[in-house]
């Protein structure tokens, strides 16, 4: 194993470079990873604008991981040499109540401990993690398989969230054809009988949801909400469930103008947008009786499983952007710019 590796680092609070690192090792209950690809996800530009000290430095970033196994560390078993993997990229602290119940994505844990969060990420050559994360993806290719761990993940969970809402015939709408909106389509095409609605303000996007499984697409501009209502009805009826990818003032506004009586606004986008909640009183309230309002994180390792079983039998398809690992912060440029369509993933 060669001394060096070349990694992109979060160097200092806001800096992202490339630099060479030594080599880690697996430790006990560990594996050397060969990272085969890792996605690109937003959450590591706010990782980068946080405030500092939120986050430790240096950190190797990167939390969208699949590669092959490389080494085991001391006392690991089933696993061996080259089986390829996907990485679940949450480190929950185990003793917690959400951890206890399996949802380590509700883990107390503050910031919440993972790879590429905690501790050093995919964005490597070679990551060292505990064998604990890691799940089998058969014949997966890997740059399909990184994206599934986060920007499938995440909004898998999500609409796991609303299951109960989602009944055959009733409406969901996707705002944000992006990363995780385009996967979000896919699972509501793969796993339920809805009729499906997104809203991009990308027409290029508009038609990658449409090849995903949309039954509907509105291009996002002055009349979003009319246009959305044209299809889900007028108020108080509306769209039975709303996922926002991006949650930015407007996407907010537009989820909470359309959602059903009853509904449910799913929060899954970080666009640092803020939600007015104000129940019936002398203004208008800001969204119908009985909404609920949820902010989804991550996933569950459970459902991590079920998203790469959908990814193995074809029903879950990333539509990614290959980066070289040299090029990592370009990527990151380019998804800020809003220039990324669909997931990039580097491929070191
Ligand atoms: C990852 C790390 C920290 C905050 C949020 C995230 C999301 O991308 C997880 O889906
Ligand atoms: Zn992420
Ligand atoms: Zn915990």
């Amino acid at each position: 194993m060669e001394d060096d590796l070349r990694a992109v680092r979060m160097t200092a609070p806001g800096a992202l470079e490339q630099v060479e690192v030594p080599t880690p090792t697996a430790g006990p209950g560990e594996v050397l990873l060969a990272v085969g690809a890792v996605g690109v996800c937003h959450s590591d530009l706010h990782i980068l604008d946080a405030p500092p000290g939120l986050f430790p430095t240096p950190i190797t970033l990167g939390h969208e991981i699949a590669g092959t196994v490389h080494t085991l560390g001391a006392g690991v078993t089933g696993w061996s040499t080259g089986d390829p993997v996907a990485v679940y990229g949450i480190i929950g602290c185990g003793t917690c109540r959400g951890c206890l119940h399996g949802r380590e994505n509700e883990c107390r844990t503050v910031p919440p401990g993972g790879i590429g969060l905690s501790r050093d990420g995919g964005l490597a050559e070679y990551v060292a993690l505990p064998a604990s994360r890691l799940l089998h993806v058969g014949n997966l290719e890997l740059a399909q398989a990184a994206p599934l761990t986060d920007a499938g993940l995440t909004p898998y969970h999500a609409i796991e969230l609303a299951r109960p809402a989602l009944r055959p015939g009733t409406s969901c709408v996707v705002i944000g054809i992006g990363g995780l909106g385009h996967m979000a389509v896919q699972i509501l095409a793969a796993t339920t009988a809805v009729r499906i609605i997104a809203v991009d303000s990308n027409v290029a996007a508009l038609d990658l949801a449409t090849r995903m499984g949309a039954h509907h697409v509105v291009q996002a501009g002055p009349e979003t909400v009319e246009k959305i209502r044209e299809i889900v009805g007028p108020a108080p009826d509306g769209a039975d469930v709303v996922i926002d990818c991006v949650g930015v003032d407007p996407t907010l506004t537009t989820a909470r103008s359309v959602v059903s009586t009853g509904g449910r606004l799913l929060l899954v986008g970080l666009g640092g947008g803020t939600l007015p909640v104000r129940p019936v009183a002398d203004e208008p309230p800001t969204m119908p009786l009985e909404t609920s309002v949820v902010i989804p994180f991550w996933g569950t390792r459970a459902e991590l499983q079920e998203v790469i079983a959908l990814g193995r039998v074809g029903l879950l398809n990333a539509d990614v952007q290959i980066f070289p690992l040299d090029r990592a912060p370009e990527a990151y440029d380019l998804l800020r710019r809003g220039e990324i369509h669909g997931r990039a993933v580097i491929v070191p």
